[in-house]
């Protein structure tokens, strides 16, 4: 065995979308901040993003979370969302994976019923209450960053489908949301792949015209996620497709996305504070969001979100780079 890095990992995953948490081998990633330690990661160091997600290690629809020390005294740890897709502000699903890996593996103090974990993310702190019974992480409930509607009602051309009317919110990150019937498409996993060129057109369009900025946070940008609605979707109980750049389908039904599902429906008055939300992905997995408060972000109005779902331990590995390798940053097809 010939290796120049020893990446320690213990795998997980959260409704059926994975989380491969990186628990060492990385080292301190420079940066005051976990939002600047996302900058520097980018810049400087996104071959070990790409050698932990990509194929051969990991696959077209791989997502994982880097553990760090917390830059900030509140937090237990800090924690770089990296899929890929790329290096993403925050992740839901990941976070419950993190939480759960962190519980199970003893990396936090455990208490029953519930063991709180408070995580630094470059989108801001994310307090989990992982309920714990028999030393098993049975549930995770993440308050979330605030989520805000960026945009109303909003229109764009889109190659070879025509004007597609899109809602534009923030939820950790930001989603196009999309009622699937509009564009022709059915809510149904054979026409996958047309669902997927559409959601990668839409972005692009979106990206192209009108990309977004977070209105605190110039470092959070573009739109690389569609949630497709499907018909007969309400303020209760949601289904939807997650169409992910550069092209992928969350699993989960996506943290962020639910946040920003639910920040839109308040926003038209659907769906109040303290209501659940159940929100179900496109295999049928389910979280339970809430809103728990309202706020503002940059003088918008704004929700304070918290999900709800599971993730179970699905193994522990030990990844290397042989000098010889010839694809020391993996590869995607
Ligand atoms: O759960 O927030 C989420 C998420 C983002 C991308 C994939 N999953």
């Amino acid at each position: 065995m010939r290796t120049r890095n020893v990446f320690h990992a213990v795998d997980s995953h959260t409704e059926g979308m994975p989380t491969r948490v990186i628990t060492g081998g990385i080292g301190v990633i420079p940066g005051a901040t976990m939002a600047e330690r996302r900058q520097h990661f980018v810049a400087h160091l996104d071959h070990l993003r790409t050698l932990l997600m990509y194929e051969p290690r990991g696959h077209s629809a791989m997502s994982g979370a880097i553990l760090q020390p917390p830059t900030r005294p509140d937090a237990d740890y800090g924690v770089l969302f990296i899929e890929v897709s790329g290096c993403l502000p925050m992740c839901g699903h990941g976070t419950m994976g993190v939480a759960t890996v962190l519980v199970e593996t003893g990396m936090v103090t455990v208490t029953e019923p519930v063991t709180q974990v408070r995580l630094d993310t470059p989108a801001g702190l994310v307090v989990a209450d992982v309920e714990v019974s028999d030393g098993v992480a049975r549930r995770v409930t993440l308050q979330n960053v605030p989520a805000y509607v960026h945009a109303l009602d909003q229109t764009v051309a889109v190659r070879g489908v025509g004007d597609v009317g899109y809602d534009l919110a923030y939820g950790g990150n930001f989603y196009a949301i999309v009622p699937i019937e509009s564009v022709g498409l059915p809510f149904d996993r054979a026409e996958k792949q047309a669902i997927l060129e559409t959601g990668l057109a839409i972005m692009a369009a979106i990206n192209d015209t009108a990309p977004p900025r977070h209105v605190e946070d110039p470092g959070i940008h573009g739109c690389h996620h569609v949630y497709f609605a499907a018909p007969g979707s309400d303020a209760k109980h949601s289904r939807h497709a997650m169409a992910i750049h550069p092209g992928w389908f969350d699993r989960s039904p996506c943290g962020t996305g639910t946040c920003a599902r639910m920040a839109q429906l308040h926003a038209r008055g659907a769906l109040e504070v303290d209501r659940d939300f159940v929100n179900e992905s496109f295999i049928g997995t389910t979280f339970v969001g809430r809103l728990i408060g309202e706020t503002t972000v940059g003088g918008r109005p704004a929700v304070i979100p918290t999900v709800s779902g599971r993730a179970w331990l699905t193994g522990t590995a030990q990844y290397f780079l042989d000098p010889e390798d010839p694809f020391p940053q993996g590869f995607l097809l």
